[in-house]
């Protein structure tokens, strides 16, 4: 006879007394027993990521309840549906997307015991020690395993390849010499690494849930946008320690989440998107700033954003205008609604030159088209038709192409290359058929475009950005941005800010 081991008996039992419908009480229980260890006491984070809806928007329900069945691959993450019963990793799942009892708070204690020194900078050398080119080094994020790759922009070949925190989101932002670079996660950590020595300086968890960070131009300081908390994060660049907080909270005391937070360097200024109250703030960080945040009125929420050449415009999405708004950053006036169809992703849109004008384009994540603006009028020039509704766009100065993807729908291992100057799509790649293709980047000098595949089996493709011939294919798990350091610390035109 084959002996069961008592262990497994017991919890054979506990799989088969369990109840078909598991209340949000028992669920919270088997958190507290199979959960918290990792992800902390009242869904908070711990060695894994929060698990609170603010935290969990990007992941539906039926994804939840796979990785708790199945566990998360190239992560900490275990598979429980040899533990739990489907009854019982349903209620885990609706207890997870339920808001926390008491509203989660992150104080400036929490903030100070988070922060990890983890290299002596002053210890490292202060020159690249890897013999690469520094200005044309790529940053990758592998979302599918959490990995950052650092890879040589002239060979294409991997430098260094580490952990990096839950979820990165947002690009990461450099040092004004291109020598740190700086991460954001959805759950709040904030890491900086330094690419000359290619090792991690320090971390911190600057909030719950982060939207993203920027770098001031004088490479001084780090400015973090919460969600949760709703507030402003500003860390002291050299080492992530810890300067103050500054709540988003508008003018008439109503409480907001921040959308984004951009440098803008012309200005010596950070400029913030608020969610929920009409205002856009910028804080001056030129001489001994005191981060005081000037209030510009807007005509509508902010969303997110994107700048006009000379850093003299904000061109932000507007519900209620169902398109744009543009605001004088120097008057603090809202200029005039742009009506756009869909739903654009300003953030995402790119300028550049057409003919003498400067043009702007964005893509638009409902709708199958990229709106074509004209900078001087605030006119539509063109909607260009595309075979779905996409994501990111990119160009570079020494490209003729704005190449940019259909994220959405059944064409999405489609990738357009959209003429500069006819404003047609002039070529359609598709590089891996049935596999999302998205978000491309440039090489320093133009040459070569390195675009991603999101999928498990994905990769990072190069094209030579002019005869449109693959050079290398790299494969990556999901690698969802690329940023190239030349192009970011130039703010270079055809990147994203
Ligand atoms: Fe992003 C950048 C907001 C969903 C991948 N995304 C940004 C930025 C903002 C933003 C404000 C600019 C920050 C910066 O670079 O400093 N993103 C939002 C959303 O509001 C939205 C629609 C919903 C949300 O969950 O927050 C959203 N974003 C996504 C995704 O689902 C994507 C595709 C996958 C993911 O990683 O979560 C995604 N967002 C990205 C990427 C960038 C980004 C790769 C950097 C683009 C760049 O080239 O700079």
């Amino acid at each position: 006879m084959r002996l069961i081991p008592f262990a497994l008996l017991i919890l054979c039992g506990a799989v088969q007394a369990a109840p078909e419908v598991v209340s949000l009480d028992q669920a919270g229980v088997l958190y507290e027993q199979h959960c918290q260890s990792c992800h902390g006491v009242n869904r908070l984070g711990g060695a894994g990521p929060a698990l609170l809806p603010e935290s969990l928007s990007r992941i539906k329900p039926d994804e939840a309840r796979a990785v708790i069945h199945n566990g998360r691959p190239a992560s900490q993450m275990a598979a429980f549906g040899d533990r739990l019963s489907s009854a019982q990793i349903d209620g885990l799942v609706s207890y997870l997307y339920q808001p926390a009892a008491t509203p989660p708070t992150w104080s400036d204690d929490d903030i100070r015991a988070s922060h990890r020194i983890l290299a002596d900078v002053a210890a490292l050398q202060s020159t690249p020690q890897h013999g690469a080119d520094p200005l044309n080094l790529f940053v990758v994020v592998e979302a599918g395993n959490h990995h950052v790759r650092i890879l040589d922009g002239d060979r294409f070949e991997e430098l260094a390849n580490f952990q990096s925190h839950f979820a990165l989101h947002g690009g990461p932002k450099f040092s004004p010499d291109g020598r740190f670079v700086y991460f954001a996660s959805r759950d709040g950590w904030i890491s900086v690494y330094d690419l000359h020595n290619l090792t991690m300086i320090a971390e911190v968890r600057a909030g719950l849930n982060t939207r993203n960070l920027a770098v001031s131009n004088d490479g001084r300081w780090v400015l973090v946008g919460n969600y949760l908390p709703g507030n402003l994060v500003l860390l002291d660049a050299r080492d992530l320690s810890l300067v103050k907080h500054i709540p988003a909270v508008a003018a008439d005391g109503t409480q907001s989440r921040v959308s984004a937070v951009y440098t803008a360097p012309p200005r010596d200024s950070f400029v913030v998107a608020l969610k929920d109250v009409k205002e856009a703030w910028e804080l001056s960080y030129a001489g001994e700033p005191d981060f005081q945040p000037r209030r510009i009125e807007a005509a509508d929420f902010l969303d997110d954003f994107s700048f006009t050449p000379d850093y003299r415009y904000l061109l932000a999405t507007s519900r209620k205008a169902l398109g744009g708004q543009v605001i004088d950053l120097d008057t603090g006036k809202a200029v005039t609604d742009i009506p756009l169809p869909g739903m654009p992703h300003l953030g995402s849109g790119i300028y550049w030159k057409r003919g003498g004008d400067w043009v702007f384009a964005t893509p638009n994540v409902s709708k199958g088209l990229i709106s074509v603006l004209d900078l001087q009028s605030w006119k539509l020039i063109k909607e260009i038709p595309t075979e779905g509704p996409g994501f990111f766009m990119r160009s570079h100065l020494n490209s003729p192409y704005a190449w940019t993807d259909v994220f959405f729908g059944p064409n999405n291992d489609a990738v357009h290359l959209i003429d500069k100057q006819t404003l047609e799509v002039a070529h359609t790649l598709r590089p891996m058929p049935g596999k999302n293709a998205a978000h491309v980047e440039f090489t320093n000098d133009g040459r070569y475009a390195l675009l991603s595949v999101w999928d498990t089996d994905g990769a990072l493709i190069v094209y030579d950005a002019k005869t449109l011939e693959e050079v290398k294919r790299i494969p990556m798990n999901t690698p969802s941005g690329k940023y190239n350091v030349g192009n970011k610390i130039e703010f270079a035109e055809g990147t994203s800010h």
